[in-house]
């Protein structure tokens, strides 16, 4: 079945509480871009890529709709049957911006499971279960702050968290590790993520003074070389995120053996069908993983999810999904929830989520 047409919304998601505060940067409100790509005989498939904010990763959302404008021309009459097909016409149309080609790669998987009658997870392999571990994530704050807020999660059911440092005093980084272990103990994985605020020099520091406390260390410093530059040299685990800007990337950290595990953006990577490979590259080293998204509403929410669903559980890191900071669902009959720390794996066919039309401004593009 042939593509009609592709429409691009914009929906802007304030954060709830007011700012989410990382290293690298506080946010406020997200501007995400949601597709619909539609068919000839009237079907809609849906894609959103999100960045969170500016600074980040090398992505923002202007960026995101001035490429797909790009991309989406040169697929209007194009076959959805071939997805290899779809995703070498986007290449034609436009080098690199992976995630902007994941929005429309999650809508081409949406309208395939659709058109099949099989969820999304059915397509990327198949689910392993029908229940995925979340995790949360602080935002940067005071180290009493941050361990009644761990306290809390852990109680709520989380079974991972995800403390994030960096852009200030070591002293308080140092603080906040420690308290949090005080309060929570083994009762819950911890991931402390720096979002590559951090030198080599206060990375290595904060290894030493928190030397007993069993944490992986997510992007410490801003460059793969800096991180790189701590194997040997720190006893806890290192994890890569912003680093993995694409395939080649998660591929030199795999086989350079640099990273030990991964916060993965299903966006940042081009979407569920790179994110594929990037999950059986990860299983040949059995790296554990997230499968995650910067931010967004319940379409990319529910795309982190049917991915995580095919992923080894032994190995999985948890699906992090924006709802702990947004209000509201973009699909409220069908929404993707937490609920106990965990997600449901929708089992209807496609995503299984589909944004309300009253919730939704008119188009600002249409192809
Ligand atoms: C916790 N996240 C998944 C949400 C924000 O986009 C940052 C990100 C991370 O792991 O860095
Ligand atoms: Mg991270």
């Amino acid at each position: 079945m042939r593509i009609e047409s592709i429409k691009v919304y914009q929906v802007l998601l304030p954060v709830k509480g007011g700012a989410y505060r990382m290293a690298s940067d506080t946010v406020q409100i997200l501007d995400s871009t949601l597709v619909e790509v539609t068919t000839e005989d009237g079907l809609s498939g849906w894609g959103e890529t999100c960045p969170v904010g500016p600074v980040y990763q090398p992505q923002h959302a202007l960026g995101a709709r001035a490429a797909i404008a790009e991309i989406a021309p040169g697929l209007v009459g194009e076959d959805t049957a071939s997805m290899r097909r779809l995703a070498k016409r986007m290449d034609e149309r436009l080098n690199g911006h992976n995630y902007a080609k994941a929005a429309l790669d999650i809508a081409f998987l949406d309208l395939a499971g659709l058109r099949l009658g099989v969820p999304v997870s059915t397509l990327l392999g198949g689910a392993l279960t029908d229940r995925v571990p979340s995790y949360y994530s602080t935002i940067v704050g005071a180290p009493d702050e941050t361990a009644r807020i761990a306290v809390d999660k852990v109680k709520a059911g989380y079974p991972r968290l995800q403390i994030k440092i960096g852009g200030r005093d070591l002293e308080q980084d140092v603080a906040t590790v420690h308290k949090v272990w005080e309060a929570v103990g083994f009762k819950a994985r911890i991931a402390v993520d720096a979002n590559r605020g951090l030198t080599a020099a206060a990375a290595l520091h904060i290894d030493r003074l928190c030397q007993a406390i069993p944490f992986v260390f997510e992007q410490p410093c801003n460059t793969m070389e800096e991180v790189a530059s701590l194997k040997g040299r720190v006893t806890h685990p290192v994890y890569l995120d912003e680093n993995t800007e694409d395939l080649n990337a998660v591929l030199r950290a795999v086989s350079s053996g640099i990273a030990d595990g991964f916060g993965l953006k299903v966006t940042r990577l081009g979407g569920l069908t790179k994110m594929v490979t990037v999950r059986d590259l990860c299983a040949i080293r059995s790296l554990p993983h997230s499968c995650d998204d910067a931010w967004g509403g319940d379409v990319i929410a529910a795309a982190c999810v049917h991915l995580a669903a095919t992923v080894e559980p032994s190995r999985f890191e948890g699906a992090w999904i924006a709802q702990e900071y947004i209000e509201g669902h973009t699909d409220p009959v069908s929404p993707v929830v937490i609920e106990n720390g965990h997600i449901c794996v929708p089992q209807m066919p496609g995503l299984g989520v589909k944004p309300e039309r009253s919730r939704l401004k008119a188009p600002v593009a249409t192809f």
